[in-house]
C-alpha cells in the first residue's frame, strides 16, 4: 500500500537504537510517562489495567530495543534461519517471562515498591494468550523460548486469533464455553507491521499461457484475495541480548473487496462482506487431536502457510535478488504437525508461478527445506481434506499436489513394481469413497526430516502408521523427545524452590538443566530435605487458596495432592482416575480406612465443545466431587475438585504444588506428554503407564522413583481381540463395587441415566482405551504411592530425585537436537 511507502528521507539517527536504562530509576521514569502522559491517567482513575499497561509498555521498550538489534545482527551475518510454522502458540502471560529474561526481577520489584505498587497484583491482571489447545501449542511456545535462549535464528509464524481457547465455566457440573476475547483491552506486547502486509489468494481458477521461451506459465486468476497483516511479538532469550520474533497474521479484507456490489449500489452489503475475509483469523478451533474437515479450518491453514512463505521469500529477494541458488542452504521450515503442511505445495507454487523456477529446481528447494513433526498416532487426528472442497478453495494448489503425487507414485512403482496395494496405501490422494487429500502423506513426501516427539512414539511411527514410508526413506525418520522450558516451568513459577536450588548448586541450571543432577547429593540431607519440604508446603498453600477461591473446597496442605490436568480425552483416561476416587470413597464408606493417606484430588482441563463423551466425564467428576466433599463420613480423608478453566497461568500455580502427577493414558496413545515433565521438574512423583515420554521420565528418575502400572503397548495390542471387561469386573471385588455404585445411580440421584453412556463405553469389549484392564494395577500403584507418602523422608528424597533427574526434559536439549540433526543453524550472539 502506498500509505506505507517510504517517501521521506529522515535523519539517520532516527533509526538508532537507544539503549534504555535497566535500573529501577529508569523503569520508574518510563512507567510514570506511560501512566500519566501516554495513557493520560489522572487522580481518581483507579483502574489497575493502566498500571499493568504502563509496566508492560516499559518492559516492551527494552524488548524491542533488543529485537531490532538481534534482527540487524542476523541480517549482517547472513546466517541460516529456521521458521517454526504452527497453527498454535499457547503463550500464556508475557510479563513475568519478560522480567525474568531481561534480568529485571529485582529492579522491577524495587521500582514498583517505590510507586506503592505490588508486582504480583499487576501480573494477575494479564489475560493469558491462549492461542492453542494444549500440548502441541504450549510446546511451540517452549520451543521459541529455548531458541532465543540458545541464540538460534528462529522465527515463529502463526495466526493472531481474535478469540483464543474458550473460557470454561462449570454450571451444575457441566462444562459451559464462553468466548475468549483476549484482545478486548488491547495487547501491549504486540507491534503491528502493516508495511509487511501480504495478499493471499482463494478460489478462482487457473489459466495456462505460453511464454516467449515456449514454456507454459500458470495464472491463478479470478481469486478472492485476503490481506494478511502481521503482528510481531518479542521472544526474549534468557539474559543474553537476543530477542527473536513471533509473527502472527491477522486477516483483513482488501480495499476492492466486492467492489462490484459497491458500484451497483449495495454499499452496506459490500462492507458487510468484509466479514468473510476477516473471519479467517477470528477463532481458534478448539479441537485437540481431532480433525474436522471444515472449510474455514483449511482456509486458516493456507492463510498461515501462504502469508508466511511470501514474507520469507520477499525478504530473500530483498537481500539476495531473484536467485534462489543458495535458498536451501539458508532456510529451513519446521511444520508443527500437518496443520501448516499445505506449505509444501505453496512453496512450489511461489517458486514456480511467482519466481519463475522450473519444477525440478523448485522441488529440490522445497524437499530440502521442509521438515515435519508428527504429534499423534490417533487416526481421528490425521488430517484429510475432501478433494472437491480443496479444488474449489485452492485450485492451483490442488494441481500441484496432484503433480507431486504423480511423480511420487512413479518412484514407489519403480521401487515395488506391480504392488498396487502399496501405491493405494501410500498415495497422497485417498481413493474409494469421497476422494481426500492426506496431509500427512504430503508432509512426508515433501520433507527431508520426519520426527516423532518421544522415543516410543517415534518407534511406533516407523512400525505402524508410516511403515511404508519408513521402508522407502528410512533416513528421513528421527526422534526428538519433547521438553519444557525451565525458565517458565521452574525458575518463574516456583520461586521458593528455585531459590533453594540456586543457593545449593548455583544458578547455571537456568540455562543448563542437567546441572540439577547435583541435587542428588542432597537427596538424603536432613537440612536440605527440610527446606525442600517447606517450599513444597508453601506452594501447596498457594494452590489450596486457588482451590478455595474457585471451588469453595478446603484442601489440607498436609494431604497428598494428587493432580491430573490436561485436555479431557478418553485416551488420557480421566475416567480411570475418577474410578479410583470412587474406590477410595467406597473404602471410606465401608470403614476400610486403617492407615489411609488423606488425599486431595484435583482435575482440570477443557473438553472440545463437540466431544460429548469428554463432557460427560467432566460431569461425572463434578458429581463424584460433590458427593464426596459433602459426605460427613469422608471428612479430611478425601477431597475432590474439578478446577474450572485450566490454562497456562493456572498450571504455574498447580505444578509447583503437586505431590503426585497422573500420567495414565492407555499405552501407545499419548505421543509424549509435556505436563508430565513440568511436574517432574517441580518434584512431583509420577504415577503412570509406559507411554510417551513417561518411559524416558522413569528411565531418568529411576524405576524406584516412579509408580508404574498398566499394560504395555504390546500387551494392549495383544489383549484387544479377547478383551472382556465384564469378566474382569466380575472377578475384581473392588472394581465390582465401584461399578455397582455407578450403576445404582449413587452419583446422579436426580439425573437418571446421566452416566449410562460412560458405563456402556468402559464395559464394552470394544473399549479402545482398556480402562478396566488397568484398574487393578492402577489401584495397587496408588496404594504404593499412598504408603510411601506416609514415610515423609523417603517421599521427599524421591521428590528430590525426580527434580534432580529432569535435566533432559528441557526444551534447550530438544532444540539443540533439532538444530544439530535438522536445522544446522549457527548460533548468533547479538552482544546487546
Ligand atoms: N497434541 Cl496431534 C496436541 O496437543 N494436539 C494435537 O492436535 C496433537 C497432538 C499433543 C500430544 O497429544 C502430546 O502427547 C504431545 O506431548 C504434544 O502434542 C506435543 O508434542
Amino acid at each position: 500500500s502506498p500509505r506505507y511507502a517510504c517517501t521521506a528521507n529522515p535523519a539517520p539517527e532516527l533509526f538508532n537504537t537507544e539503549k534504555l536504562g535497566m535500573n529501577s530509576d529508569a523503569l520508574i521514569k518510563d512507567f510514570k510517562r506511560y501512566y500519566g502522559t501516554h495513557l493520560a491517567q489522572d487522580k481518581g482513575c483507579a483502574s489497575g489495567h493502566y498500571l499493568y499497561s504502563s509496566l508492560a509498555l516499559t518492559l516492551r521498550d527494552r524488548l524491542f530495543n533488543r529485537m531490532k538489534h538481534t534482527k540487524h545482527t542476523y541480517a549482517e551475518k547472513q546466517c541460516k534461519h529456521a521458521y517454526y510454522l504452527s497453527m498454535e502458540f499457547l503463550m500464556g502471560r508475557a510479563m513475568g517471562n519478560a522480567v525474568l529474561n531481561l534480568g529485571l526481577e529485582k529492579e522491577t520489584t524495587k521500582a514498583l515498591n517505590e510507586l506503592h505498587l505490588n508486582f504480583e497484583d499487576l501480573i494477575e491482571m494479564e489475560h493469558d494468550a491462549g492461542l492453542g489447545n494444549g500440548g502441541l501449542g504450549r510446546l511451540a511456545a517452549c520451543f521459541i523460548d529455548s531458541c532465543a535462549t540458545l541464540q538460534l535464528p528462529v522465527t515463529g509464524y502463526g495466526l493472531r486469533y481474535e478469540y483464543g481457547m474458550f473460557q470454561q465455566r462449570i454450571e451444575n457440573g457441566f462444562q459451559v464455553e464462553k468466548p475468549d476475547h483476549w484482545l478486548q483491552d488491547g495487547n501491549p506486547w504486540e507491534l503491528e507491521r502493516p508495511e509487511f502486509t501480504q495478499r493471499v489468494k482463494f478460489g478462482g481458477h487457473t489459466e495456462y499461457h505460453p511464454t516467449d521461451s515456449g514454456d507454459m506459465k500458470v495464472h491463478w486468476v479470478n481469486t478472492n484475495d485476503v490481506l494478511a497483516i502481521p503482528f510481531d511479538l518479542p521472544i526474549p532469550g534468557y539474559q543474553n541480548g537476543t530477542v527473536n520474533v513471533l509473527r502472527l497474521w491477522k486477516a483483513g479484507a482488501t480495499d476492492e473487496f466486492n467492489l462490484e456490489d459497491f458500484n451497483s449500489g449495495s454499499y452496506t452489503e459490500a462492507v458487510a462482506a468484509k466479514n468473510e475475509a476477516e473471519n479467517i483469523s477470528m477463532v481458534l478451533y478448539p479441537n485437540d487431536a481431532s480433525e474436522n474437515g471444515k472449510e474455514l479450518r483449511l482456509r486458516q491453514q493456507y492463510f498461515l502457510a501462504s502469508a508466511s512463505l511470501q514474507d520469507i521469500l520477499d525478504y530473500w529477494v530483498t537481500t539476495h535478488g531473484e536467485s534462489f541458488d543458495n535458498f536451501a542452504e539458508k532456510n529451513c521450515f519446521q511444520l508443527n504437525d500437518t496443520h501448516p503442511t499445505v506449505a509444501v505445495a505453496e512453496l512450489m507454487r511461489l517458486l514456480m508461478d511467482e519466481h519463475g523456477l522450473g519444477w525440478e529446481k523448485a522441488w529440490e528447494i522445497t524437499s530440502s527445506t521442509m521438515a515435519y513433526t508428527n504429534h499423534t498416532l490417533l487416526p481421528e487426528a490425521l488430517e484429510r481434506w475432501p478433494v472437491n472442497m480443496f479444488g474449489r478453495l485452492l485450485p492451483r494448489i490442488l494441481e500441484i499436489i496432484y503433480e507431486i503425487n504423480a511423480r511420487f507414485l512413479r518412484e514407489v512403482a519403480t521401487r515395488w513394481p506391480g504392488d498396487k496395494a502399496r501405491l493405494a496405501r501410500m498415495s497422497i490422494i485417498e481413493e474409494g469413497g469421497e476422494k481426500q487429500v492426506r496431509m500427512a502423506h504430503l508432509a512426508i513426501v515433501g520433507s527431508f526430516s520426519i520426527n516423532g516427539v518421544a522415543a516410543l512414539h517415534s518407534e511406533l511411527l516407523k512400525k505402524g502408521l508410516f511403515h511404508d514410508f519408513y521402508e522407502l526413506w528410512p533416513h528421513k525418520f528421527n526422534n526428538k523427545t519433547n521438553g519444557v522450558t525451565q525458565r517458565r516451568w521452574l525458575a518463574w513459577c516456583n520461586p521458593d524452590l528455585s531459590e533453594l536450588i540456586t543457593d545449593t548448586i548455583g544458578d547455571n541450571w537456568i540455562t543448563q538443566l542437567t546441572e540439577l543432577k547435583k541435587l542428588e547429593a542432597y537427596a538424603h540431607d536432613k537440612a536440605f530435605q527440610k527446606k525442600w519440604h517447606a517450599a513444597k508446603l508453601a506452594n501447596k498453600q498457594r494452590l489450596a487458596k486457588l482451590v478455595k477461591d474457585s471451588c469453595g473446597v478446603e484442601f489440607n496442605p498436609e494431604a497428598m495432592f494428587d493432580i491430573q490436568v490436561k485436555r479431557i480425552h478418553e485416551y488420557k483416561r480421566q475416567l480411570l482416575n475418577i474410578l479410583h476416587v470412587i474406590h477410595l470413597y467406597d473404602r471410606i464408606k465401608r470403614g476400610d480406612t486403617k492407615n489411609m493417606t488423606p488425599r486431595c484430588v484435583l482435575f482440570g482441563g477443557k473438553a472440545a465443545p463437540g466431544y460429548v463423551m469428554a463432557k460427560r466425564i467432566i460431569k461425572l467428576i463434578n458429581n463424584v466431587a460433590s458427593t464426596v466433599n459433602n459426605d460427613p463420613d469422608v471428612g479430611d480423608l478425601l477431597k475432590v475438585v474439578f478446577l474450572p478453566n485450566y490454562q497456562v497461568s493456572a498450571m504455574e500455580v498447580i505444578c509447583p504444588a503437586a505431590d503426585l502427577s497422573e500420567q495414565i493414558s492407555t499405552a501407545g496413545k499419548e505421543a509424549s506428554g509435556t505436563g508430565n515433565m513440568k511436574f517432574m521438574m517441580n518434584g512431583a512423583m509420577t504415577i503412570g503407564t509406559l507411554d510417551g515420554a513417561n518411559i524416558e521420565i522413569r528411565d531418568e528418575a529411576g524405576a524406584e522413583n516412579f509408580f508404574l502400572f498398566g499394560l504395555t503397548e504390546d500387551e494392549v495390542t495383544e489383549l484387544k481381540p479377547t478383551y472382556n471387561p465384564r469378566f474382569i469386573i466380575d472377578n475384581d471385588a473392588d472394581l465390582k463395587r465401584v461399578v455397582n455404585l455407578l450403576e445404582s445411580g449413587h452419583f446422579n440421584q436426580c439425573e437418571e441415566g446421566a452416566f449410562d453412556d460412560i458405563i456402556a463405553a468402559f464395559t464394552s469389549p470394544n473399549d479402545p482405551w482398556m480402562t478396566v484392564a488397568d484398574f487393578h494395577s492402577y489401584v495397587e500403584a496408588q496404594q504404593r504411592a499412598a504408603e510411601v507418602y506416609q514415610d515423609k523422608e523417603r517421599w521427599i528424597a524421591m521428590s528430590i530425585m525426580n527434580s534432580a533427574n529432569s535435566g533432559m526434559f528441557s526444551t534447550d536439549r530438544t532444540m539443540e537436537e533439532y538444530n544439530n540433526d535438522i536445522w544446522k543453524l549457527e548460533k548468533i550472539n547479538p552482544r546487546f
